[in-house]
């Protein structure tokens, strides 16, 4: 077994240094790898106005907790969607559905958008992610852009190896960066090994009444579960993820969870942990069906890998796991068929907390080192099923052939890119034509905002050799994206009437506010351009309520007429909500503070937007 030259992260941060500034000193705007430098190639990212994008990209907005939508080639920004925090601009968090939907929470790392699939393409449905903060998972409706459901996921702590969906969406898998006692009660850190647990869950979505829901979960050994991906084709049945800290390391994780060569692969088939439950064999933990791989055997190996890998990427035909080594300068091509055969011919050395683990040679198909090349981190693929590494360290994206290990080409990037997103390149047939490069440091690429500086996506042309032609700043974080064909996405232009939804109304005449003891519901509409809450009253547009009250104001926007939102904000109350045309959203507050509060529409809409308000008046408590 090859002996890897281990990069101790004094060394590491030496050559993230050295690399930083050397790129630095490299990186005068002139230079030809910073600009689009001729006419060609600012014609390929240029989309004359009536145009539109190829491409629609989806970028995790890391900590912001929200998702940014891109056009590509242009790299113009066409939307942010709030998933996990809440957002003013969209009065999201703030509404009655959002408020419930976010469980409390203020805020949320999302790191791994995932498009739903059909036969291992992106059908341009939903989009799932997962919040490696507060532990939960979210599913985004393409029609509308919007958060339609969030679970928070027991026994875990945070998700960061997620969301991969299996081949037709009948799962998508949430592995744990962080080992707790299960149900995250108190326990000794002493008792790390025995008492701590990484835990994977697998959820499903239901398409109908557009939940989430957590089939069964695995108490996988104390490691840090870093990224995975679920097969295809031959290996859809399949998934492998990354593992670091298999030291078991307490304290001091930078050079403690650094010290073994080698860390694993977890590779399990999902359609024998599914069986497994079916015939019963888990545990109840905190309601959740638990397997434990040491009692309930079956399903779930380990394959050795060079140490501390961060990404593990499955080729498009589905026949390799790719697994990129942060700290080793190598990717390793391992093979599924070698994989299968493996496990079939019990050809196992040993194994670790009851899970068996295959030998290296017995599965590794190729270690591929590109001179000088430094960080792989993950990996995407073209319409060729050639392969494009990000090299976090060197700056770079390598281009190879998974096939023979061959380098084929690379370009610098700036700086220390963590993924890359290839035009459908999750699926089972990437387009090719386009790569973006999610880098973490942008230094001198943009106008300077101070100190901190934001994050750069960098777009590269691959249909040749590659070629950086355009770049954008990016609000933190893009961990990931995925790149979806855009006539895939059939958005609704207005939301539908929905005679079934008692919170609705869709004419002036209609409009009521209705009192029982001291709730007070409020079933109102917004058009171009006035709030109608009470059509018989002396001023329609007047809220008028008792300090004390408990307030519900459901509001419709009547206008059936694409693009005409309206707002509902209540000065110096706190409130904010929007209704897009055609929807019903409710806001339910008590009004506890008594006075004279202007109500106003903050999403202009008309001519006499400015005109499109009232007040909300609150009678004092004798
Ligand atoms: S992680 Cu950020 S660069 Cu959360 Cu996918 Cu690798
Ligand atoms: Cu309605 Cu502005």
């Amino acid at each position: 077994m090859k002996k890897w030259v281990p990069i101790t992260s004094g060394l590491l941060a030496g050559f993230i240094a050295a690399t930083i500034s050397f790129a630095n000193f490299s990186s005068n705007p002139k230079s030809e790898t910073a600009s689009a430098s001729n006419k060609s190639d600012a014609e390929k990212v240029y989309v004359p106005f009536g145009q539109k994008d190829d491409y629609y990209m989806f970028a995790s907005g890391g900590h912001s907790g929200q998702m940014f939508i891109y056009g590509v080639p242009s790299m113009r920004k066409i939307r942010t969607i709030p998933v996990f925090s809440p957002d003013s601009a969209t009065g999201y968090g703030f509404d009655e559905h959002s408020k419930k939907l976010m469980g409390g929470y203020t805020w949320g790392d999302l790191h791994h958008p995932a498009f739903s699939e059909t036969n291992g393409d992106y059908n341009g449905k939903w989009m799932f992610a997962t919040d490696v903060g507060n532990s939960r998972a979210a599913v985004v409706d393409l029609k509308t852009f919007t958060t339609k459901d969030i679970i928070k996921v027991p026994n875990t702590a945070g998700p960061h190896c997620a969301a991969f969906v299996t081949e037709n969406t009948e799962y998508m898998f949430l592995p744990t960066r962080f080992a707790v006692p299960l149900g995250q009660k108190y326990e000794s850190l002493d008792d790390y090994s025995s008492k701590y647990r990484g835990v994977m869950s697998a959820v499903t979505f239901n398409e109908k009444n557009v939940k989430l829901n957590i089939a069964y979960q695995v108490a996988l050994p104390p490691w840090s579960y870093d990224l995975s991906d679920a097969g295809k084709k031959g290996s859809k049945d399949w998934a492998v993820m990354t593992t670091y800290n298999t030291e078991e390391a307490t304290t001091t994780m930078e050079v403690n969870a650094s010290q073994a060569d080698r860390d694993y692969i977890v590779l399990f088939n999902w359609k024998e942990l599914e069986k497994m439950v079916k015939e019963g064999k888990y545990e109840n933990v905190g309601g959740q069906k638990m397997i434990f791989p040491e009692k309930q055997k079956g399903g779930i190996y380990l394959v050795p890998v060079a140490k501390s890998p961060h990404g593990v990427d499955v080729t498009p035909d589905g026949k390799y796991f790719i697994a990129s080594g942060k700290l080793a300068p190598a990717m390793t091509v391992f093979s599924f068929e070698k994989a299968f055969k493996a496990v079939q011919n019990k050809d196992f050395a040993g194994e670790r907390n009851g899970i068996p683990i295959l030998k290296y040679e017995s599965v590794m198909e190729r270690e591929v080192n590109p001179e000088n090349a430094l960080g792989p981190l993950h990996t995407q693929f073209d319409d060729k099923g050639m392969a494009y590494t990000t090299m976090f360290i060197s700056s770079e994206i390598v281009k190879w052939d998974p096939k023979t290990g061959k380098t084929l080409d690379r370009v610098p990037v700036q700086y220390s890119p963590g993924h890359s997103v290839a035009a459908e390149g999750d699926t089972v047939s990437p387009d090719g034509k386009w790569l973006v490069a999610l880098n973490k440091l942008a230094k001198d690429t943009y106008l300077s905002v101070g100190p901190s500086h934001p994050e750069s996506m960098q777009l590269i042309d691959i249909s040749g050799k590659m070629k950086v032609i355009q770049s954008a700043p990016v609000d933190p974080e893009p961990h990931y994206a995925q790149m979806i064909k855009a006539d895939k996405i059939k958005t609704i232009e207005v939301y539908p009437k929905d005679p079934k939804n008692k919170d609705a109304v869709y004419e002036q005449k209609d409009t009521k506010i209705v009192r029982k003891g001291n709730e007070v519901h409020v079933y109102g509409i917004a058009m171009r351009s006035r709030f109608v809450f009470d059509a018989k009253s002396k001023r329609p547009d007047v809220i008028e309520v008792n300090q004390g009250d408990h307030v519900f104001i459901h509001l419709t926007n009547i206008d059936f007429d694409e693009d005409i939102t309206h707002g509902f904000a209540i000065n110096d109350y706190n409130l904010n909500m929007e209704v897009q045309p055609g929807q019903t959203n409710t806001m339910e507050f008590t009004a506890d503070k008594a006075g004279t509060f202007p109500l106003y529409c903050t999403n202009f809409c008309s001519a006499l937007h400015q005109e499109m308000n009232g007040y909300f008046l609150v009678k004092p408590k004798k």
